[in-house]
């Protein structure tokens, strides 16, 4: 089956100079679909603004050392510390991530974000809880040479946070290209818990890539690519290939970030180990909880417990993404299937990374019973208990809706309209073929005597999860139901959500309904909510709340 090879269109990323965007069939038919994005000025430093944390972080080409051989031509945040607490950036493995920054709730903290990029860039501070005109909205994107100041105070708790950019139709290319890092946040609560710290904590940042024969970034955007959102033939850790980290014999703390533009994995230890999960997007759950494996799709965080105690020097543990239905449409996996390749297939089985034991110790923490109780909102603080707000997501293969409408800029219906300093219940789930509120249940599934393409039918071609991130305060998820799906599917995935902590991503798998509940308190203005499976997201599967 060549003929898919064919109709792709293989983009890549190796020059210097523009281009990747500009020769993208998605941002040209987005284009079309959705206009161009209004501007509005730079902000610039307030003087009255006292910061605790000052960084400058530059935008700009670089060169990445990825695999063996010729280095590859990235796109790369760069911090630089102004003012802070010394450790507030450490460079991940020399990577084209940007440095991790580690910050303190209650830190103000100013950044000037500087464009050296030759096209637009904004970024966004994904999971914290910032004023608007902080957020990173793409009204916001600095031409290149400009710059942008953010000044905010760090409301979020302990926890793991993360910053791409949101540039209007580029932040799947802006993404994989390297424009990525890590935050991590720490208070004092966390503090007393004495979790291993330091070289016993690791950030793990997941993603995807396709490279060429010599080392460059290849982005493939054809048609199914758009469909499921992008794939890369590799997995790299922290920006390398093939990553093996040593440790003692002692437990760990993985800061696991999964920054793929649409890749979700499922988490599992290759041994048969369960895994023992510490925290997700925001923060420590109330306790520890035991999984046989973690889905963790684009944009979600994962925090976990790993002891290596009484493994002996020289043995390994691998993370490993095991086999899973549905992230894809049905129809798609066979193709994959079909097609072969050299690619990892998405819910495919492949290695992750691998823990070497390089020092054996009987030193070792004890996994503590209590953690940290997380701050979740209740139903009864919700202002509209029996009227949840929808979320209704529908993919076709030209148009990514969120409630029937593609992207558009200040254009906020009714349903989007939220009265500051209200807590509302929000209902995420799937909205096929302009079907309205009818749902899939009712066309009858089955794949039986439909044809490749055309007659295939836009149900079985768009049943796929989705990513949903919503920016601002975090959200509590209530609870996530199977309408009339494929229980085997979901069989594949349904022990690997982690339903008890604070949330700003929530995967929502085919045919699902999740059912969320999330405060809108102190900052007033625009925010997105959005797929974060980037190429969706670019595509138009994104809205906006005007919060006031
Ligand atoms: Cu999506």
């Amino acid at each position: 089956m060549p003929k898919e090879k064919a109709l792709s269109r293989r983009v890549v990323l190796g020059g210097l100079a523009a281009g990747g965007l500009a020769a993208s069939p998605i941002a040209a038919r987005a284009m079309r679909a959705m206009g161009p994005m209004k501007r509005l000025p730079p902000r610039w430093a307030s003087p009255s603004f006292s910061p605790d944390v000052e960084i400058e972080l530059v935008a700009a080409p670089a060169r990445a050392q990825i695999l063996a051989g010729a280095p590859t031509n990235v796109w790369r945040y760069a911090a630089r510390l102004i003012k802070g607490p010394e450790g507030t950036l450490t460079r991940l493995n020399d990577s084209y991530l940007a440095e991790l920054l580690r910050l303190r709730t209650g830190q103000k903290l100013r950044i000037m974000l500087r464009n050296q990029l030759p096209e637009q860039n904004i970024a966004h501070w994904h999971g914290l809880h910032v004023p608007a005109e902080a957020d990173g909205h793409p009204v916001y994107a600095l031409d290149p040479g400009e710059t942008y100041v953010y000044e905010f105070e760090v409301r979020n708790r302990a926890g793991f946070y993360f910053f791409h950019p949101h540039t209007h139709e580029a932040t799947a290319t802006q993404v994989y290209r390297g424009l990525a890092g890590g935050i991590i946040v720490n208070d004092a609560q966390e503090d007393a818990l004495g979790l291993p710290s330091g070289e016993y904590e690791l950030p793990i940042v997941l993603q995807d890539r396709t490279f060429n024969d010599d080392n460059q970034l290849v982005y493939d955007v054809g048609m199914h690519e758009r469909m499921i959102g992008f794939q890369g033939e590799r997995i790299l850790v922290n920006g390398k290939a093939d990553f093996v980290q040593d440790v003692a014999s002692r437990a760990y703390r993985l800061r696991i970030l999964n920054a793929s533009n649409a890749r979700i994995y499922k988490l599992a230890w290759d041994d048969g180990s369960p895994i023992v999960v510490l925290g997700v997007d925001g923060g420590l759950l109330e306790a520890p909880e035991t999984k046989p494996y973690v889905m963790l799709a684009p944009g979600e965080r994962l925090d976990v417990w790993a002891d290596f105690s009484g493994r002996k020097s020289g043995s390994t543990i691998v993370m490993r993404s095991a086999p899973f239905a549905g992230a894809v449409p049905r129809m798609a996996e066979r193709m994959q299937r079909m097609m072969g390749g050299s690619g990892l297939p998405a819910g495919g089985d492949f290695p992750l990374f691998a823990l070497r034991v390089a020092r054996e110790t009987s030193d070792s923490p004890a996994l503590p019973k209590r953690l940290s109780k997380p701050p979740l909102p209740r139903l009864e603080e919700a202002a509209n208990p029996n009227a949840p707000r929808p979320i209704a997501i529908s993919e076709m293969p030209m148009a990514m809706l969120i409630n029937g409408r593609p992207y558009a800029y200040d254009d906020a219906m009714e349903i989007e309209k939220i009265p500051l300093g209200t807590t509302q219940l929000f209902e995420i789930f799937h909205q096929h073929g302009g079907m309205g509120h009818m749902g899939m249940g009712h066309m009858g599934m089955g794949m039986g005597g439909m044809g490749m393409m055309g007659g295939m039918g836009m149900e079985a071609m768009m049943s796929m999860a989705h990513p949903i991130h919503l920016h601002g305060q975090q959200f509590a998820i209530l609870g996530r139901t199977l309408e009339m799906g494929d229980e085997e599917d979901y069989a594949t995935v349904k022990d690997g959500f982690i339903m008890s902590g604070l949330k700003d991503t929530v995967p929502v798998f085919s045919r699902e309904r999740v059912r969320i509940l999330k405060p809108f308190g102190d900052y007033a203005g625009t925010f997105m909510y959005h797929c974060h499976n980037l190429e969706h997201e670019d595509m138009g599967m994104m809205r906006e709340f005007v919060v006031g």
